[in-house]
């Protein structure tokens, strides 16, 4: 067997290291299992990825190049060449571009592959030279990102593998062994030696059941637990006074705020009663070294930026950031000070600045109605104003390691924008996802196993080298290639879009200058596969209280905040549905985190994983259940002004009273309906960053009786 190594791609902070046998005769992929050596990895892979070959090899692997025949969104298509399928966009873009401008053209993308070349490398250098209408990338982290810069000036963390010198672990809106999993064990050895781990959840997750203590919390509450934290550090003087004079900026503001935030004040909002607020504020003053590990569930709501600003003012009070194993982690992705811009090569769009429109607008973004394509313009921060001009419509979208038709916010509107017949989509894809439903060209993709790339990790310090274990399957390309020969078909001719892939990976590792990259070589990587940034080991960014923020220091007030419009101390800001629910009490707050065999909308169409998460399903609490007459199993109907979709009722005390859970991310055409949950997200943004409020939206839930839902239980 030949054994080869690779890095996950998908979107989620482990970024494991795998090891892949390839019978030589065949050159079949015959087993797949995690990297024994990867520290992080330790051997393993979670349970969606394991399978990662049945999901390569599936019956239904989109193989050749295919048109539309059929109306859009009934996925009626006919196989094309290759040859086809690159001069029929080509030809479409060029004519766009002549007759429209280049940003008529709109790129929309996530992390199916967070690879640097797969995701963005190549995609970029075409759109750039194109000069075609931005993305604002917003729809999962935007709002934390921007908390953290605020306060820490990056978003730089522990070593999670350090997590095991903790001695108080919070996880806090965070589902660790569904998301996160390799950090578990880690946890768990923290934990064998006396660590207390709570988890901070709406939910009593699989990972709350596993945790010491779980505080159920009402969602796009945490900005006010934050601040009672605050009152009681200060008020019992569980202060580190010495790191604050040296590594904190505005701690005697902070102390006049945090004094409003009364535990009776904090409880009514929080739900969590005045007394346990009062304990853990206690625990994390005394209990040494303390760990928060936050993710980007708590930051989904309409203050969620503010939410994690709040949290991320903690450590410093405390002082955890001296010790191993202290601090917060949002992201780890701060630590790694990448320069892009040899893949990317933003330098091709000269000085042209295009609109960016803001991802989680896209249905708004594709209306030809210019007051909704100026709302879909990104706008970060308060202060950021609305262009006069919406600009043209877009009249072509280029679709790649994204889904939205799934995944985006309002999923009606995204529809009627894909329905639009004077619409030229093009979507490059694994699968016929909901997305390729509305193409008119479909581009077969490579997966992880197939191509070549770098992974850049958010959740540990391991950058990941892909090698390609197998020959692209079917027809298939991957996305570097794709855009290539569409770049050269264009008439494109700089050398970039000649380059190869490897070509392109060992120029990118080779010209990195940053001192974090200072040993880490194409060379090397090829060797071992990964390699560990050059950060010092153990790694403690803030110990010394310096923090790459204006200030050079913890900004507990922060004049970059004050500028962009915000209130420059930790305040809150509730969420939206909780106006709502004051004015009538029947609204529910619906969440929708991951369920545990997806990775967003991927492997929804690999019945084994699909059989696992049985249907798609509402948890909701006997009180809520019962005030509306229904019980476990139940068909019901979630609404709101958007629209409605139809769930399975699981009745549970594991969700606080008032919150209704809908795991996800189902494909639509998978749901009843052929709707799911993301019809009813709204596609307004967050505080900061212009992020997606996926975790606060307002429900009404009602029985339904066979077809018809009756409006009375
Ligand atoms: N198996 C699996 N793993 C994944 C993913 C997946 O889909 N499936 N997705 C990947 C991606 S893209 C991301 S961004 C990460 C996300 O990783 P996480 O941020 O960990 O994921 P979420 O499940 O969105 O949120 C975690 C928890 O937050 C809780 N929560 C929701 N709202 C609030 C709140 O207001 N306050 C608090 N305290 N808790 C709240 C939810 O109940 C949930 O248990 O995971 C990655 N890993
Ligand atoms: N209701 C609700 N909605 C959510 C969320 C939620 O928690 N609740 N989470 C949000 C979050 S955090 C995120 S990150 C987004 C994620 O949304 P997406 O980024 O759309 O993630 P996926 O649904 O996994 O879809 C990725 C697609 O990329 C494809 N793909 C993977 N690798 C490649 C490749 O190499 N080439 C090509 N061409 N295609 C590839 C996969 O087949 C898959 O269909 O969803 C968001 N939407
Ligand atoms: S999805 Fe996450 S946990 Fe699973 S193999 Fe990939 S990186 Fe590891
Ligand atoms: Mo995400």
């Amino acid at each position: 067997m030949r054994v080869v190594t690779g890095a996950c791609p998908h979107d989620c902070p482990d970024t494991c290291a795998w090891q892949v046998a390839v019978d030589p005769q065949t050159g079949r992929a015959v087993d797949i299992w995690g990297h024994a050596e990867h520290p992080f990895t330790a051997g393993k892979l979670c349970g969606k990825v394991d399978n990662y070959l049945e999901r390569s090899y599936h019956a239904d692997r989109l193989t050749t190049p295919l048109r539309r025949i059929g109306p859009k969104g009934q996925g009626r298509f006919q196989p094309i060449s290759w040859a086809e399928a690159i001069s029929e966009i080509a030809t479409r873009t060029n004519e766009l571009v002549e007759r429209e401008g280049a940003e008529s053209i709109l790129q929309y993308s996530y992390a199916g592959t967070m690879g640097l070349l797969q995701g963005e490398g190549m995609a970029q250098r075409f759109f750039n030279k194109l000069g075609a209408t931005r993305l604002g990338r917003t729809i999962c982290a935007s709002a934390g990102t921007q908390g953290m810069r605020y306060t820490l000036g990056r978003s730089v963390a522990p070593d999670p593998l350090d997590f095991e010198h903790a001695r108080l672990i919070w996880l806090w809106g965070t589902n660790t062994l569904t998301s996160n999993m390799h950090l578990w064990p880690i946890i768990q050895r923290a934990s064998k030696a006396g660590a207390k781990v709570v988890v901070i959840d709406p939910v009593r997750t699989r990972t709350a059941r596993a945790a010491d203590e779980w505080v159920p919390i009402r969602p796009g509450t945490d900005g006010a637990l934050a601040l009672g934290l605050m009152h009681v550090l200060i008020r019992d003087d569980l202060v580190d006074h010495d790191y604050v004079a040296r590594g904190a900026i505005g701690f005697e503001q902070l102390c006049e705020r945090a004094h409003e935030w009364s535990l009776d004040r904090v409880e009514a909002i929080t739900g969590i009663p005045a007394a346990r607020v009062e304990a853990l504020a206690r625990d994390y003053g005394r209990i040494k070294p303390a760990a928060i590990r936050i993710n980007y569930g708590l930051q989904r709501h309409r203050g969620g930026g503010m939410a994690v600003r709040n949290i991320a003012c903690l450590p410093a009070l405390v002082g955890a950031w001296r010790e191993r194993g202290g601090g917060v982690q949002l992201s780890s992705s701060g630590s790694f000070r990448l320069d892009l811009s040899g893949i990317e090569r933003p330098d091709l769009l000269g000085d042209r600045k295009p609109r960016t429109f803001n991802m989680n607008r896209l249905g708004e973004a594709l209306s030809l109605d210019p007051e909704q394509r100026r709302r879909a313009h990104l706008r970060e921060c308060p202060n950021d104003q609305a262009p006069i001009d919406a600009g043209e419509p877009v009249h072509a979208l280029f679709v790649y390691n994204c889904n939205p038709a799934a995944v985006a916010p309002d999923q009606g509107a995204v529809l009627r924008g894909l329905a639009r017949d004077d619409l030229f989509t093009v979507v490059l894809e694994h699968f016929a996802t909901d997305t390729v439903d509305w193409a008119d060209i479909v581009l077969p993709a490579t997966t992880q196993i197939e191509h070549w790339d770098i992974v850049r990790p958010y959740g540990h310090l391991y950058l990941g080298l892909n090698r390609p274990a197998i020959d692209p399957v079917g027809q298939s390309l991957p996305n570097s290639e794709i855009f290539r020969r569409i770049a050269q078909a264009c008439g494109f001719d700089e050398p970039c879009f000649h380059e190869p892939d490897e070509a392109i990976l060992a120029a990118f590792v080779d010209a990195q200058r940053d001192p974090t990259m200072a040993t880490i070589s194409w060379a090397r990587l090829l060797e071992q596969g990964y390699c560990r940034l050059d950060v010092p080991d153990p790694y403690l960014p803030f110990a010394d209280g310096e923090f790459p923020t204006p200030s050079g220091r913890c900004e507990l007030y922060s004049q970059s905040m004050g500028d962009a419009g915000y209130d420059p101390l930790p305040t809150y800001l509730a969420p939206a549905v909780s106006a709502e629910q004051a004015q009538n009490g029947e609204i529910l707050h619906c969440i929708s985190p991951p369920a545990h065999s997806f990775l967003n909308s991927t492997f929804v169409n690999v019945h084994k994983f699909a059989r696992r998460e049985k249907q798609p399903f509402l948890l909701l609490h006997p009180d809520d259940a019962s005030e509306r007459g229904i019980a476990d199993g139940t068909q019901v109907s979630v609404e709101n002004q958007r629209g409605s979709v139809r769930l399975s009722a699981r009745v549970t005390e594991e969700v606080v009273r008032g919150t209704v859970v809908a795991p996800g991310i189902w494909w639509a055409k998978l749901s009843p309906e052929g709707r799911n949950i993301n019809w009813l997200s709204p596609p307004d943004e967050t505080d900061m960053g212009a992020g997606a409020r996926f975790f606060d939206v307002p429900v009404y839930v009602r029985a339904c009786v066979t077809e018809v839902c009756v409006t009375e239980g």
